[in-house]
């Protein structure tokens, strides 16, 4: 919850709940970027006017033009790129920069929707690899409880899972600091010494990054061998763990056990094979698996940091694993792992409208798209047809940093980008001159979230909704999203059909009256657009497959088999079976620690999200630089080897590019790994070296085996001290 205090007509400061005053509900409290949002959203810098480039794209020269010069552009290009190479080439940037009720993504996606469609996407950067492993093996992504469920837990392992800094919600951190209070033990397993674990006091076990799948196969070899899995659950609920319970026509050889044991490699997958390549020592991780398998319940919980890796599917398979070989689906104070979402109270969505094109890419997939969309098909993970017929020829970027800063290998994208014969025509609107925006044609300055009326929602976990009310006019000539869209509608003819007579409040007030049809518990929208958050009073306690797991042949999982598919057949007879096991099993990533490139670059980098930004946002408030400044954590011993010093200036290095930043000498990193946290704002030198610490200068393009996500934190380099003259 952020309220604005506000004199002379400008925020002067902000505030939150504070914990007494929630009573029975989590309270709201908002974090530092939170609170200092004000000086971000009022900065001088913010842009002002529409323009249009002048001089080569991504160079960043601009002219201002009017309002109706940019929507006559737009719908120029619009009309003839639709006419040229057909509806399928215009495609929509993931964006998360507004993510409010109205978002600037699905009202466009509306509007093009109403004339011949646009390429649609799935998958996000946020969860690609999780939430495909999640379908693959529960069929479905609720499979969390609620999570007051975790203060009846014997034992909580947050796996890749840093809530105290990357917040998801406001529920998670209380609820574990409330665990914490009750003695309930909590271990973190993460590369780094995060903020949760000097939060919660808990147990830090450091791993080498992309090699989680390993650890939780040897786990999985203590917990068998001892005698500890829940055989009874295996055999009712599960296919694919041993041999007696394969899907038809698959050998015995094929299942999970068979590789467990080595029957075919001969490789045991013990916890003294798994040390060699985690990192972690074998007295931890059998330790571990027996603390897990006997605490009964046990939560295991995964963030998403293990699974935006090379082979990060294969991290979140082994957690759900784990869980069904100890019994903790469909139980209280246990965890289910995958997604973890539950079913709690509908959001409210804006009617998008169904895409008469009927072809999609994976969201990371998107520079490919505009290389060879020609050549793309379902073993690029296209969706909904064979082949594209027509590479992206236009992109709509409403509030999103992912044309450049937040996507992969920069160097390599703003070629691509570069290229006004590939992609034609970039539309982007924004707050702010950002590196995404320097590559628009046309550029349009959009209201921030406090100039703007909106309805905002929980992500995670939450049981509230927020109304968002407008206290400030936009600077300058900035404009909602919706407000240009409808002129650019009535351009296209289409201005009844878009906005059905209704203006953006309008549209605010049909969709949450809507919504009340069906949550009769809400306000009528009179009170609740007063402003603030209604939190709700009512509140099920949700258990994610209790019904499938007590009875799953009257109550089957949403799988192809009814039941949880340890063993895939669906990979296993398609293309992807090649590079892609139908088991969770660990498989060495590309630039993982083993692969011959270490001997070049031979440290591991990753990155993770600070609690100094929302990504990119925030990034050019320097109130919020003290809290975490931009700098790349670096073991003792890896520094002390290339003599550098804390504060000094290093270059972090390889092939794709380079950083050059200050160094944080630390034994919160392990050594052989580094850490540089994602969003900093790219600022290329004349040398091409990065000054701002944009960690995805030397991000990979190459998408994971088989969900095709972004693995951006699996990366090799090299760092060395900063020679000056
Ligand atoms: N403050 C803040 N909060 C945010 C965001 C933000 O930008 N800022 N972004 C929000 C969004 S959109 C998202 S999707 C989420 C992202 O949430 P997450 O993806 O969960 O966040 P990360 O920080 O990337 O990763 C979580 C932890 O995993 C660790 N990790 C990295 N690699 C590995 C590995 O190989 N193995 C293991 N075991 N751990 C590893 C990282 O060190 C980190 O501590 O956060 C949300 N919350
Ligand atoms: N290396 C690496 N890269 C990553 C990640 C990672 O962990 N590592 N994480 C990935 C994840 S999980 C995500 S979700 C993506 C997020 O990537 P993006 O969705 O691109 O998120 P932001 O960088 O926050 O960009 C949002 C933009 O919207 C603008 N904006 C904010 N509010 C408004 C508004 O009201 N109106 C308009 N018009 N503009 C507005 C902001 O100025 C900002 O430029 O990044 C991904 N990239
Ligand atoms: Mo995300």
């Amino acid at each position: 919850m952020l309220r604005t205090h506000i004199k002379d007509g400008k925020i002067i400061r902000m505030s939150t709940q504070n914990a007494g005053e929630a009573g029975e509900a989590v309270p709201l409290v908002a974090c530092p970027k939170g609170l200092k949002s004000h000086e971000t959203f009022q900065s001088p810098e913010r842009i002002t006017r529409p323009m249009r480039r002048v001089g080569e794209r991504g160079e960043g020269s601009f002219v201002p033009i009017s309002w109706e010069e940019a929507i006559d552009t737009i719908a120029g290009e619009w009309v003839r790129i639709r006419d040229t190479y057909g509806p399928g080439s215009r495609y929509v940037n993931y964006a998360t920069g507004m993510s409010g009720v109205l978002s600037g993504c699905d009202m466009v996606r509306r509007l093009l929707a109403l004339d011949g469609g646009y390429l649609g996407r799935y998958n996000s950067y946020s969860s690609a690899c999780i939430t495909q492993m999640s379908n693959l093996m529960y069929g479905t992504t609720i499979s969390g409880n609620s999570p007051e469920s975790w203060l009846d837990s014997s034992l909580i392992i947050l796996w890749g899972h840093n809530p105290a800094e990357s917040r998801f919600d406001c529920s998670s951190m209380y609820y574990l600091e409330k665990a914490k209070e009750k003695g309930i033990p909590i271990v973190v397993v993460d590369p780094r010494r995060s903020a949760t674990v000097e939060r919660l006091s808990a147990q830090w076990i450091p791993i080498r990054p992309a090699t989680d799948a390993a650890m939780l196969d040897a786990m999985a070899y203590v917990i068998y061998s001892e005698g500890l899995h829940d055989k009874v659950f295996l055999d009712r609920c599960c296919i694919g763990f041993d041999g007696e319970h394969m899907p038809e026509g698959i050998e015995a050889g094929e299942s999970y056990l068979s590789y467990l044991l080595g029957e075919r490699d001969g490789i045991a997958k013990t916890p003294q094979w798994a040390e060699e390549i985690c990192g972690v020592p074998e007295e931890t991780i059998k330790e571990l698996a027996v603390r897990y398998a006997k605490a009964k319940p046990a939560a295991l919980i995964q963030g998403l940091g293990a699974q935006r890796h090379a082979y990060g599917e294969q991290s979140a398979r082994g957690g759900i694993l784990l869980a069904c070989m100890t019994g903790n689906v469909g139980v209280w104070g246990g965890w289910a792992c995958g997604n973890g979402f539950y079913k709690g109270h509908e959001n409210p969505v804006f009617p998008k409208l169904k895409n008469p094109f009927p072809m999609s890419i994976p969201v990371f997939c998107w520079t490919d798209a505009i290389l060879r969309g020609e050549e793309m098909g379902a073993i690029d993970g296209i969706r909904g047809g064979d082949k594209l017929n027509s590479g992206i020829k236009m992109i709509i970027n409403l509030a999103g940093n992912c044309l450049i800063n937040q996507h992969s290998d920069i160097n390599r994208t703003a070629e691509i980008l570069r290229d006004t014969k590939k992609c034609e025509f970039i539309l982007c609107s924004d707050l702010f001159m950002t590196s995404s925006a320097r590559f628009a044609d046309i550029l349009l300055p959009g209201v921030s979230p406090f100039e703007q009326n909106n309805i905002s929602m929980p992500w995670q976990y939450g049981d509230f909704l927020g109304f968002a009310k407008k206290i400030a006019e936009g600077p300058g000539e900035c404009r909602f999203e919706y407000d240009w869209l409808c002129e650019l509608a009535q351009k296209l003819e289409l201005g009844e059909a878009f906005s059905e007579g209704r203006s953006a409040d309008e549209w605010l007030e049909h969709i949450y009256e809507d919504l009340r049809t069906r949550e009769g518990e809400l306000p009528p929208y009179a009170d609740f657009s007063k402003g603030g958050i209604y939190s709700y009073k009512t509140n099920e306690r949700f258990v994610a497959f209790e019904k499938e797991c007590l009875d799953p042949k009257k109550n089957p999982f949403p799988t192809p088999s009814g039941k949880i598919e340890i063993f895939s057949k669906e990979v296993y007879i398609t293309k992807y079976k090649d590079f892609f096991p139908p088991i969770p099993r660990y498989v060495e990533p590309p630039e993982g620690a083993s692969d011959v490139l270490a001997e070049k670059y031979p440290l591991q980098l990753i990155g993770w999200h600070t609690i100094r930004r929302v990504h990119s946002i925030h990034d050019n408030n320097p109130a919020l630089e003290k809290i975490e400044p931009r700098r790349v954590w670096i073991n003792p011993n890896d520094a002390q080897k290339r003599e550098i010093n804390e504060g000094d200036t290093v270059i972090i290095r390889n092939d794709r590019g380079a950083i050059r930043i200050k160094a944080h000498v630390t034994d919160k990193v392990m050594e052989g790994v580094t850490a540089l946290s994602q969003g900093a704002w790219y600022k290329p030198n004349e040398d091409g070296e990065d000054e701002g610490g944009c960690i995805n200068t030397i991000t990979s393009l190459r998408p994971t085996a088989y969900a095709r996500g972004n693995p951006q934190h699996t990366n090799l380099v090299e760092i060395e001290k900063m020679q000056f003259t």
